[in-house]
């Protein structure tokens, strides 16, 4: 089958502020199974950078290696990519932000690529509180490679050849909490109500923003028994509340009943309004956060939306004083200044 995509617009088709309509953020088309729920993930990250009027020349797009991994290829065609080695994504991504903290660096990775040989690496992005997005894919298996289970499948999990998972999974969105994320949202590669406002937060927050994201993968996961298939999903999913986004500048139009919003003031002055469904939950308190986590664990529900956010996060450039400037961007006198000042740095540490 030839696929070939219509490069015709309407004249009325929207445009955003930039004078970009929707298409200039997508990016190949895929090669995904169709209904994998990546490819809706993909959908929901090119539609919020369209929203929030972003230049695709100041994102970088990085990845591992998986049918997740593959996806930067398809959206965001105009802007920086690297598809790293399988689980390296984290030090690429500490890499390229240290250089220059002034892109939006938007990390997406599979639950194998995150959970088994990334774990190493994704613990420690996530303690340095590095200023990105890191958004897992996570389908329970690992999709590429033929569906085996991966550490994020639930114990008692049925595989499609029938075969019970006997392992207790890894939960990264309460694992990210723990080791000090000052983001953490979870979702469902269905709703994207809720996926796009929450992953235009996520990019919008200074520090780590951790998006976990359960995304069925119809070819080796999603028969009956699996907890990740999108039946299960849909009766189990358990939903915090809905929210809005609003960046800085706009003016915030929605109204909800009192008692119920909590609006959540990020650094350059966006808002998130949160309208909570969940009473005895404070997404600003990391405990309250981890309690109502484990609690929809013990009942087998998927707890989804914002589940945990730090408005007072600095990042690792912050914390460790680094450049404002980009690397490529500082002028040589100042990268070398001369044999004087590097005599007087060598005799400091003698
Ligand atoms: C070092 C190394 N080990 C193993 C592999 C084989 N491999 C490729 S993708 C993958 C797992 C992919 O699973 P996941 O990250 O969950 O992504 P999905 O395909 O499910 O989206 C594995 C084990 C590899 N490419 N490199
Ligand atoms: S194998 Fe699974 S994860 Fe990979 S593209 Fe197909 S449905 Fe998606």
């Amino acid at each position: 089958m030839t696929y070939i995509r219509s490069t015709f617009r309407h004249p009325a088709f929207p445009k955003n502020d930039l004078g970009y309509t929707v298409d200039y953020y997508e990016g190949s088309l895929s090669t995904l199974c169709a209904g994998c729920g990546h490819d809706s993930i993909n959908a929901a990250i090119v539609e919020a950078c369209w929203q929030l009027n972003i230049e695709p020349h100041k994102v970088a797009k990085l990845s591992g290696i998986g049918c997740s991994s593959k996806s930067p290829a398809y959206f965001l065609s105009n802007s920086h990519g690297f598809n790293s080695v399988h689980g390296r994504m984290p030090s690429v991504a500490t890499g390229a932000n240290l250089a220059n903290r002034d892109l939006i660096y938007f990390g997406v990775s599979g639950d194998g690529d995150t959970a088994s040989i990334g774990m190493g690496q994704f613990v420690h992005v996530v303690r340095r509180n590095l200023n990105m997005v890191y958004l897992v894919m996570n389908n329970g298996c690992y999709g590429l490679t033929k569906g085996q289970d991966s550490a994020t499948a639930d114990v008692g999990s049925k595989s499609k050849a029938g075969s019970v998972n006997l392992f207790e999974a890894i939960d990264l969105a309460s694992l990210a909490i723990e080791l000090g994320a000052t983001f953490v949202g979870q979702s469902f590669s269905g709703d994207k109500e809720q996926l796009i406002p929450l992953m235009k937060a996520a990019m919008s927050h200074k520090g780590f923003a951790f998006l976990n994201v359960i995304s069925p993968c119809v070819t080796f996961n999603n028969n009956a028994g699996s907890t990740k298939s999108y039946d299960y999903v849909r009766e189990h999913v358990e939903v915090t509340g809905t929210m809005d986004f609003v960046p800085y500048e706009k003016e915030i139009t929605t109204t909800y009943e009192a008692g119920d919003v909590s609006d959540i003031t990020m650094h350059d002055g966006s808002e998130i309004r949160l309208h909570k469904l969940q009473k005895d939950w404070d997404p600003q308190d990391r405990f309250s956060a981890i309690n109502a986590m484990q609690r929809a664990k013990q009942k087998g529900e998927i707890l989804t939306g914002l589940l945990y956010i730090n408005e007072d996060s600095s990042d690792l450039h912050s914390m460790i004083n680094t450049s404002e400037t980009p690397l490529n961007a500082i002028s040589k006198d100042i990268l070398c200044p001369g044999s004087d000042a590097l005599g007087k740095l060598n005799s400091s540490l003698r």
